[in-house]
């Protein structure tokens, strides 16, 4: 019975955290090539978007274990804060907090002012969906000088 209870709360986790309808393979990773969690830096800063297990193709791609980069700015872990369940079913919206990479674009160099910032990449899939499985990178915090 207790694993019963167990396994049931670990579905339920699992399926918050569900993206859309696009298989991932679950062992990919999105990752920062160059820059660590609690790293000092001078704006502009370059993100490099490292991905391993799936590919980048651009944005409107319909092709298994593909998607395009996405850099969350500045708010709460993708899933989390009031659109959270939103964005996970229907897509990332695109605004100053959400940066889409549709090109197939693996970095960005942006202007942030000084101070603390957080940083998230999510890959998206042809319509800018987090995969069923979403691929997500740790958020990490740098702090512009
Ligand atoms: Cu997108």
């Amino acid at each position: 019975m207790r694993v019963f209870f167990i396994s049931a709360f670990c579905l339920l986790a699992s399926i918050a955290f569900a993206g859309g309808e696009t298989a991932s393979n679950p062992d990919a990773k999105v990752y920062f090539v160059n820059l660590s969690d609690g790293d000092t830096v001078t704006s502009p800063v370059t993100v490099v978007f490292g991905l391993s297990g799936m590919g980048v193709a651009p944005a409107g791609t319909e092709k298994e274990n593909t998607g395009h980069h996405h850099l969350l700015i500045d708010r709460p872990p993708l899933g989390e804060g009031e659109d959270g369940a939103d964005e996970l079913a229907n897509g990332l919206p695109s605004d100053e907090n959400h940066m889409h990479f549709g090109g197939g674009q693996t970095q960005v160099t942006i202007d942030l002012p000084s101070g603390s910032h957080t940083l998230q990449l999510v890959l998206g899939d042809a319509g800018h969906v987090p995969h069923a499985t979403p691929i997500v990178s740790d958020v990490i915090t740098i702090n512009v000088e």
